[in-house]
C-alpha cells in the first residue's frame, strides 16, 4: 500500500515536470568569432563594432522553433535584451532608452535567428538575455517559449588602465586626474580643475565618470575608478577613440631617488632595462639589474575589462673584481598594477594600454613600468635580440647555489612561437 503511494506521487511528479517542460523551448547562441572579441576571459561586443548573433531554437520535441512545427502559433519573437545586476534592461545604444533587439529568422534555415548587436553601451559585464516565444495572436497565448541568459562583456576599442596612489597625479590625453579620497563610499577626485565626488552606481557598485580625453569638451571616454585591497587604486578608460599615444619616458629625480617611467612593451617591440651600478665601490662589488620583458603576445593578453598580465623578470647579478657574477631572480611574473622588486630597486606596472584586435583578442600594445632607484645606477635600454646584445660584467658566471640559475638565451630570444604575423599594428 505505502509503495503504491510512492508510485503515484512519482508519476504525478513526474507529471508535473512534463506539464512544465510543455512550453520551453531549447536555445543555443553562437558568435560571430570574426565580429567580437574573445578570449580566454570570454567574448567581448566591442562598441561600434557590430556582432552577429546566431541563434538556434528548438521546441520541446527537438524540432525547429518555427511556426510550422508549433500548432496554434501564429507569432514567434525571439529577442534580444542585455540586463544589469538587478535583471532589468537597460541602455545599450547610447540613447538612454532600454533596448529590445528582435532576431530574424533566417528563411533557408527554419528555427535560426539572426541578430546583428551595433551597440554603444557603457563598458562592462552584462547578461545577454535571449527570448524566444510562439504565441496565438488571437488569443494572446504563449503556446512555447525558452530563454538563455548569456554572461558577456561589452567594451569599447581602447582600453588603457593606470595603476595610481592616493593624491598623485596622473595624465592622459589632455585630462589630467587625481584621486584625493577613496572608499567604499566613493571617490572624490580632482578632474582637470573640478573636484568631483563620484558614488558607486547603484546598480553594478562601480565608481565611474564619463571624461574629455582629446580636449573638444565632448566626453568621449568612460572612467572607472576602482579601489584594491593593499595597493594603488586601478584607474581604467574605455573609448572609442584611440586614446594610446605614444610613450614618452619620464623621469624626476628627488634626493638620491631617481623615479623613471619607461615602456617595456611597444608594439612588437620589446626593451629590456639594464640598470648598470656606477657606485664608487662598483669595481669591487657590483650589482646591475636587468628588467626584462618576456616575448610574446601570451604574455601580454587581457580581457574582460581585467585579467591583467604583462610578464617580466628582474635579474639581479652581482659581479666581484669585475670577474666573477652570481645571478639571481628577483622577480618573475606579472606587474601590472604591483610593486616588485628588492631593497635597490623597485618595479611598479604602471600603464597598460590594450588594444582590441577584431577578429582576435586583446592585445597590451604598451607596457609601462614605473621604477625607482638609487642615482648612481645609470640606465641602459636594449632592444636585444641575443644576450649577447646585452651587457655583462665579470667574465666568470658562478654555478648558482641558491634557487634556478637564470636562462638568458630563452629570456632574451623569446621561446614563444605563437605570435601571429597577421595582426596589424596600429
Ligand atoms: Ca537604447
Ligand atoms: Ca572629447
Amino acid at each position: 500500500m505505502r509503495r503504491e503511494i510512492w508510485f503515484w506521487l512519482f508519476v504525478f511528479l513526474v507529471g508535473l515536470v512534463w506539464i512544465g517542460s510543455v512550453h520551453a523551448a531549447t536555445l543555443s547562441y553562437q558568435f560571430d568569432p570574426n565580429t567580437i572579441v574573445s578570449s580566454e576571459f570570454g567574448e567581448e561586443i566591442i562598441n561600434g563594432y557590430a556582432a552577429n548573433l546566431t541563434i538556434v531554437a528548438l521546441t520541446n520535441n527537438s524540432q525547429p522553433f518555427t511556426l510550422g512545427n508549433i500548432p496554434g502559433a501564429d507569432t514567434i519573437q525571439v529577442t534580444i535584451q542585455f540586463l544589469n545586476p538587478l535583471g532589468q534592461a537597460v541602455d545599450v545604444t547610447g540613447d538612454g532608452v532600454e533596448d529590445t533587439f528582435t532576431a530574424t529568422e533566417n528563411a533557408s534555415n527554419p528555427g535560426t535567428y539572426e541578430a546583428s548587436l551595433n551597440l554603444s553601451a557603457r563598458p562592462g559585464e552584462y547578461t545577454m538575455r535571449i527570448h524566444a516565444v510562439a504565441t496565438n495572436s488571437s488569443t494572446g497565448e504563449i503556446l512555447e517559449e525558452g530563454t538563455l541568459d548569456v554572461q558577456v562583456y561589452i567594451a569599447d576599442p581602447y582600453w588603457v588602465t593606470v595603476w595610481t596612489d592616493q593624491g598623485e597625479k596622473v595624465q592622459i590625453g589632455s585630462l589630467s586626474f587625481e584621486i584625493d579620497a577613496m572608499n567604499e563610499r566613493g571617490a572624490v577626485v580632482l578632474l582637470g580643475e573640478s573636484l568631483v565626488t563620484l558614488s558607486p552606481d547603484s546598480t553594478t557598485g562601480e565608481i565611474f565618470r564619463q571624461v574629455d580625453l582629446d580636449g573638444d569638451g565632448s566626453l568621449d571616454t568612460w572612467m572607472f575608478i576602482k579601489s584594491s585591497e593593499s595597493g594603488p587604486i586601478e584607474v581604467k578608460f574605455y573609448s572609442r577613440n584611440n586614446i594610446i599615444d605614444e610613450p614618452e619616458d619620464k623621469i624626476d629625480v628627488k634626493g638620491d631617488t631617481v623615479t623613471r617611467e619607461a615602456w617595456l612593451k611597444n608594439g612588437r617591440s620589446y626593451r629590456q632595462i639594464v640598470l648598470w651600478d656606477n657606485g664608487p665601490l662598483s669595481f669591487l662589488k657590483a650589482e646591475d639589474y636587468y628588467i626584462i620583458p618576456y616575448k610574446g603576445g601570451q604574455y601580454w593578453k587581457e580581457g574582460w575589462g581585467s585579467g591583467y598580465s604583462g610578464k617580466v623578470a628582474i635579474i639581479k647579478r652581482t659581479t666581484y673584481l669585475g670577474l666573477f657574477s652570481k645571478e639571481e631572480k628577483v622577480f618573475d611574473g606579472n606587474i601590472f598594477g604591483r610593486s616588485v622588486g628588492d631593497d635597490v630597486l623597485k618595479v611598479f606596472g604602471r600603464w597598460a594600454k590594450n588594444l582590441a584586435r577584431i577578429p582576435g583578442g586583446w592585445e597590451v600594445v604598451q607596457g609601462i613600468a614605473k621604477m625607482l632607484y638609487p642615482d648612481n645606477y645609470e640606465l641602459r635600454f636594449r632592444q636585444a635580440a641575443i644576450p649577447a646584445e646585452l651587457e655583462f660584467r665579470g667574465k666568470f658566471t658562478l654555478p648558482s647555489i641558491f634557487g634556478e640559475s637564470v636562462d638568458w638565451k630563452a629570456l632574451i630570444s623569446g621561446i614563444d612561437t605563437t605570435e601571429t604575423t597577421e595582426e596589424a599594428e596600429q
